[in-house]
């Protein structure tokens, strides 16, 4: 039995049994002929399922999603919101790849797409580089590439029709502001400020842009920024770090974490050490700066064990269906589409922060804005 996929549906097509029983007594003229039958046949049937391939009519919208992994809380939510807004009731057909964090797969879902000839790929990048290639590969095959989330680092800013997800430094930027306005308010001078930072998925975005507005911060403000070291932002890798740190420097009073999980992942750290976790570093506590407000993340919020959590919005599905559906309208659609987002704490000593010219009320955390957190 022979098979063949066709390109777009994936589905398999029998190509005809093949049978042909050698017999002992069989003169070799007529195994030839058998054989130019079965290739005959073959090759027929070949085209029969290129000809049924152009028959079937697509059910919907045909999307391609290549998602980096599922490393946190924040990445199942923003799965789970490209999978409702890329639903069959929606009028869409969804081919969805986890890329486990690899480069390569993400690569080798794309070329998938590619041969399933899908009407478009949407692609959250574990990392911004090293995608010239096969996005000349998709535009190459005429099939537009969304970028969600992180970013891409591309010359050609044409290899994608758009890209939306948040503004990362400006994250940064605003955790840094509060830390900055919180130890004025309590009289801490600056050199007092001993800082760790347990970064993200080195060369992602989200990582990159944190990260950056941190070490301009510490410069700027004259903080100790003591080490930074990836904690992939899994729960598990920055227990890990923080628990080096710790054995390291006797004198961290910060730890910035750059995502929710790696917050949990530092905190169970710093109480199997012995310390406590909270806003009171003036006695001895360690205070806890994070990202992404899940729901998890906001409960250590209310209960103080998140100082900040500043928020970053994993709900892209429905923003990224009404951009393609403006496609499919002939309407233009923006470049980079960038979301709003909060800051939350529990500690209502900072009330606004402002950076550049634009001002940013604190949101303090109650358990009905917990409540009403879906992720
Ligand atoms: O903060 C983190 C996730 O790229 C914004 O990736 C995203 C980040 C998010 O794993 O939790």
């Amino acid at each position: 039995m022979t098979n063949f996929k066709t390109s777009r549906y994936n589905e398999t097509i029998s190509l005809g049994d093949g049978i042909v029983k050698k017999s002992l007594l069989c003169l070799s003229l007529v195994a030839v002929c058998l054989l130019g039958v079965v290739y005959f046949g073959s090759v027929v049937k070949v085209d029969d399922a290129i000809q049924l391939e152009e028959d079937v009519t697509p059910d919907g919208i045909v999307i391609g999603f290549s998602q980096l992994g599922a490393e946190s809380d924040w990445r199942t939510a923003n799965t789970e919101s490209m999978k409702a807004a890329f639903s069959e009731e929606n009028g869409y057909e969804l081919f969805f790849d986890d890329g486990q964090q690899k480069q390569e797969n993400q690569i080798m879902a794309i070329r998938k797409f590619i041969l399933q000839e899908v009407d478009y790929i949407l692609l959250a990048p574990v990392k911004e580089t090293g995608w010239e290639t096969v996005l000349q590969e998709a535009k190459d095959a005429g099939i537009p590439v969304i970028i969600v989330d992180r970013m891409v680092d591309v010359a050609d800013e044409s290899l994608y029709v758009s890209w939306v997800g948040s503004d990362f430094e400006l994250e940064g930027a605003k955790a840094c502001e509060w830390l900055n306005t919180y130890t004025k308010v309590k009289n801490i001078p600056p050199e007092e400020i001993h800082i760790v930072n347990i970064q993200g998925t080195i060369g992602a975005s989200a990582q990159i842009g944190r990260t950056a507005s941190l070490e301009t911060a510490a410069r700027k403000n004259g903080w100790n920024l003591l080490a930074m070291k990836s904690g992939e932002y899994t729960q598990a890798k920055a227990r890990e770090v923080m628990g080096s740190f710790l054995r390291k420097y006797d004198n961290i009073n910060v730890v910035y974490c750059e995502n929710d999980n790696e917050a949990f992942g530092a905190i169970e750290a710093i109480e199997s050490a012995g310390r406590k976790v909270g806003s009171d570093i003036q006695n001895g506590e360690i205070m806890i700066l994070s990202f992404d407000t899940t729901k998890a993340g906001l409960t250590d919020t209310l209960n103080g064990k998140i100082a900040l959590d500043t928020e970053c919005n994993p709900l892209l599905g429905p923003r990224v269906e009404s951009m393609i559906q403006k496609i499919e309208n002939g309407e233009t659609i923006e470049k980079k589409v960038y979301v709003e987002e909060n800051i939350f704490s529990t500690d209502k000593s900072v009330k606004m922060i402002s950076i550049g010219n634009t001002g940013y009320p604190v949101t303090i955390i109650t358990q009905d804005i917990l409540d009403s957190r879906t992720y």
